[in-house]
């Protein structure tokens, strides 16, 4: 089979480094408009135009830059190739720092310190065993089940939900619809790492996190979103925490992206913001995978890391 040559449209994300990169072995065509190139035979995405992918008549497959493909599943044109997403030990480390840096903030009552801090206040609330509190993680996939692992190392008892049943040495795990109430229930720091997907869109709402675990050494319930801000609801964030149902929240993503400079997350004292940067996908170790996924598929491998088109994700 011959190389076929790359489409890359990307975003955000630093196009330049992604196409000097993929280039090193590719022949790399810039987001053509209408493109009926019959020499393209893959395309490199992230959140690129809606049908740009739908007259190339040899594409044979879709490369997201990202672990999440809902930025492609937005495409009423997405052409039907198999779509491959990023799955990395680099991306994955990232993320599990990610974790690991909020629930220890929260554990350890950042927060808290940060404002006394501002005021110059010495007072030392009490301290508790990382082993009285539950850390849930929703979305027990390649990022949570990294996270788990960790925190499991650090002493937290360490809940896991996912669609089907996902067992985890140490775990508490539950899944699907009937395992969502028993998982909130047991759970003090909810993480959120799912997909979104038509199922979960909008799954942290108000009543969702009503269910969390009230009666802990923390002293409340903590959200922590580090997969898709349309999992959530915003508004209903600010509610759970300005009635208490919350007692503090980082997040990483939001439903509008960036955050308007105008919503009250920005300087709300009990949240803390980051913009849309838990796990970045760092091209260096990304494009060199993809290069050779790209070659093994040519010579009739198969490809890895393939998104299941039915399930979204
Ligand atoms: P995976 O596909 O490996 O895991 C997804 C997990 O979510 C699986 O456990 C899956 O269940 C579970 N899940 C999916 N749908 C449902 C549902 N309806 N009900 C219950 N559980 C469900 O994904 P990754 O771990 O690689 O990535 C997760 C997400 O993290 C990405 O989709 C992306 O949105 C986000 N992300 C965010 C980044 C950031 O910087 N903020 C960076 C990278 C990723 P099952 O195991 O049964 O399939
Ligand atoms: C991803 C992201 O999906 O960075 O990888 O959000």
């Amino acid at each position: 089979m011959e190389k076929g040559r790359i489409l890359l449209a990307v975003t955000g994300f630093h196009p330049q480094r992604w196409r000097d990169l993929l280039s090193a072995e590719r022949e790399v065509v810039l987001e053509p408009d209408g493109a009926k190139d019959p020499s393209i035979t893959y395309a490199v995405v992230w959140k690129h135009k809606p049908n740009l992918m739908s007259s190339l008549p040899n594409l044979r497959a879709i490369f997201s830059i990202g672990a999440g493909v809902d930025h492609i599943f937005a495409d009423p044109g997405l052409p039907d190739v198999p779509i491959v997403k990023v799955v990395a030990d680099n991306l994955t480390q990232y993320m599990t720092e990610y974790v690991v840096w909020r629930v220890l903030d929260h554990h350890r009552q950042g927060l808290l310190y940060r404002s006394q801090q501002l005021k110059k206040t010495w007072h030392e609330p009490l301290q508790r065993p990382a082993g009285d509190i539950s850390v849930g993680i929703m979305g027990l996939g390649s990022l949570g089940r990294a996270a788990a692992s960790v925190l499991l190392s650090l002493g937290f008892a360490v809940n896991g939900w996912s669609r089907g049943e996902r067992p985890m040495k140490g775990v508490a795990t539950y899944s699907g619809e009937a395992g969502l109430i028993p998982f909130l229930n047991a759970t003090d720091i909810m993480v959120v790492l799912l997909p979104l997907t038509p199922d979960t869109q909008g799954i942290i709402n108000y009543s969702v996190l009503k269910e969390l675990r009230k009666r802990n050494g923390l002293g409340g319930s903590v959200l922590i979103n580090a997969g898709r801000g349309r999992l959530q609801k915003d508004a209903d964030i600010l509610r759970a925490l300005d009635d208490g149902t919350l007692k503090e929240a980082s997040l990483d993503v939001f439903e509008v992206e960036p955050l308007p400079k105008t919503s009250p997350l920005w300087g709300h004292a009990k949240v803390f913001v980051t913009p849309h940067a838990a796990a970045t996908s760092d091209p260096v170790h990304l494009a060199p995978t993809m290069l050779r996924q790209m070659d093994a598929f040519e010579r009739g491998e198969k490809l890895d890391n393939l998104v299941d088109r039915k399930a979204g994700y």
